[in-house]
This record gives C-alpha cells, sequence and structure tokens, in this order.
C-alpha cells in the first residue's frame, strides 16, 4: 500500500455561507432593520475578538454572484467551538433576513511531503524560521481589507490517474513544484489550506487572500499546468468576495 503523508492539524474552520433575502430587508420597518444591524455588527465584532473560545479567528466577506451575499469564516481550537458560533448567528436577528446558502468545514493542515524535518521529530530543535511558518499555517491571521476566494477540491481516484496509489515519492515530487509555483505568489496570496477528509464532500477547502484579486486569478490558472492539478486536481465551485469590517455591514445592507 503506497504511504500516507504525515500530516498535522490545526484549528477547525467553517466557511458559513449566507444569503440576503433582499426583498424582506427593502419591506422590514427600519426599526427591525436598525435591530438586525447592530445585532448582526455586535456578533461580527465579538467573534472577529474571539470572545467565545480561547483563540482563533474570524472574519466577514462580502460575496459576489449568486450563489451567496455574504460570507463568515471561522477559525477555532474545536469543532464545539465552531458549532457554537454557527449556532449564536442563528439567534441575530440579523439572522431573520437570511439563509444559509452552503458551508463548509474542515482543519488546517500541513502534511509531510515537503516540511520532512517537522515531522521527523516534533521535539527535534527544528529551524525557529519553519517552525513559525508551521503555526501560521495551522493558526492562520485572516488579512484585513483583502479580496477573498474559496474552493472545495480533492485528487482524483481515477482509473488512469490515481494519486492515491502513486508511490509517495512521486507525490512529494509534484508537491514540490506545486510549492515552487506557489511561492511565485510570495507577498501576493497566502493561502489557507485545510483538509476536509471525513468533515466535509471535497478533501480541502482552498481559501486564498489577496489584495489585487488578479494574483487570485493568475496563482489558480498557473497551478492548472501543474501535474498535481491538471491530473490530479478536481474542483468544486468557486466564491470571491472582499473582507469588510463588522462596523460596514448596515452599510453593505443599505449601500
Ligand atoms: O513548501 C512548503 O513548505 C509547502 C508546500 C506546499 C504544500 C505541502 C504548498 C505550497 N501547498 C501544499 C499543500 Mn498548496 N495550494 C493549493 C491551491 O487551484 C489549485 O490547483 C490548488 C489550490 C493553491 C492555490 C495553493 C497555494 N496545497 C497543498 C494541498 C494538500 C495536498 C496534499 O496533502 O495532498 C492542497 C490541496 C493545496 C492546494 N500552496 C503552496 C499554495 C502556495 C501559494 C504555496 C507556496 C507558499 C507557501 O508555501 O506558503
Amino acid at each position: 500500500m503506497p504511504e500516507a503523508p504525515p500530516t498535522d492539524e490545526g484549528w477547525f474552520v467553517l466557511h458559513d455561507f449566507r444569503t440576503v433575502d433582499w426583498d424582506a430587508w427593502r419591506d422590514a420597518p427600519e426599526h427591525e432593520r436598525e435591530r438586525a444591524v447592530g445585532e448582526g455588527v455586535e456578533y461580527l465584532r465579538a467573534h472577529e475578538a474571539v470572545e467565545d473560545a480561547d483563540e482563533g479567528t474570524s472574519a466577514v466577506f462580502s460575496v459576489l454572484g449568486h450563489k451567496a451575499d455574504l460570507l463568515v469564516v471561522h477559525f477555532r481550537p474545536t469543532l464545539d467551538d465552531l458549532s457554537r458560533a454557527e449556532r449564536q448567528f442563528e439567534r441575530t436577528s440579523l439572522a431573520n433576513f437570511t439563509e444559509q446558502a452552503t458551508s463548509y468545514v474542515s482543519v488546517t493542515e500541513v502534511s509531510g511531503y515537503v516540511s520532512q524535518e517537522y515531522f521527523e521529530d516534533e521535539d527535534a530543535d527544528i529551524d525557529e524560521g519553519l517552525r513559525r511558518y508551521i503555526e501560521g499555517k495551522l493558526e492562520p491571521d485572516v488579512p484585513d481589507d483583502q479580496y477573498v476566494a474559496f474552493y472545495p477540491m480533492s485528487k482524483r481516484r481515477g482509473e488512469k490517474h490515481n494519486w492515491y496509489d502513486l508511490p509517495f515519492d512521486e507525490r512529494a515530487e509534484m508537491m514540490s513544484v506545486h510549492g515552487d509555483t506557489g511561492r511565485e505568489y510570495a507577498g501576493k496570496i497566502k493561502q489557507v489550506i485545510a483538509s476536509s477528509v471525513g468533515f466535509d464532500d471535497f478533501e480541502w477547502g482552498v481559501t486564498l487572500f489577496a489584495e489585487d484579486p488578479t494574483d487570485i486569478k493568475d496563482i489558480v490558472y498557473d497551478m492548472r499546468f501543474d501535474d498535481v492539478s491538471s491530473k490530479y486536481g478536481e474542483f468544486g465551485q468557486f466564491y470571491v468576495g472582499r473582507r469588510f469590517p463588522p462596523a460596514d455591514l448596515g452599510a453593505y445592507l443599505d449601500g
């Protein structure tokens, strides 16, 4: 049997996509809209400040197109924390004007294809830079005021191309080329790779952040030419949006 790579997990992740019922919003009396904005802002502020758990981070984004209007992303140490965050939203009066369009559950992950040193002995005196890099992957920050793209993906298990049948070294080589492509976007793209094996419909959730949305298009396109994507990548739906501060919720809904 081919060898599975070692992995290490960090925070659990919930991508909570909401559509807004714009007709109901327009028709609602002013005081109801004010209450919904007030409770929505309070919810988002408290969750961005992570008042509900020991650690983690949250962020809200406006989403373009018909698939959703809002995306709230939560990173928390446990699935229970995520569940609480999701239910607390339902208790706000803002939730009366939204539906959960879709959602995605995953856990941040680093795998031992490339950072093998880290996995050989976790207590070993590994390079401080590498340790910080790995911690940043497992417990990521969400950059302010940036565009976001989210999509789920899997590695193919086809008759001709089956990722899971390949020997470890071949997979590691392809992941190394993937890493080289990725590093060409250093400073432009920040990515969070979170495993959803056993949790959701695809194998990973990919969340990309960029100041310039063209960089998102460029990296995804470039990676399509890497074997790891061209032969073995299978993709779900794509979502694109932009982060906004909780205080701007009213402007988003009324503007
Ligand atoms: O070199 C290293 O230390 C880390 C190398 C690395 C791994 C192991 C890496 C680098 N990634 C890894 C794992 Mn990635 N990544 C994606 C996508 O659209 C597509 O075709 C793919 C979506 C992007 C855009 C991206 C970006 N990566 C993974 C895995 C898990 C695979 C597994 O375990 O089988 C997936 C699904 C995945 C997908 N990756 C990078 C980037 C970027 C920008 C980098 C380089 C920067 C960095 O290392 O932080």
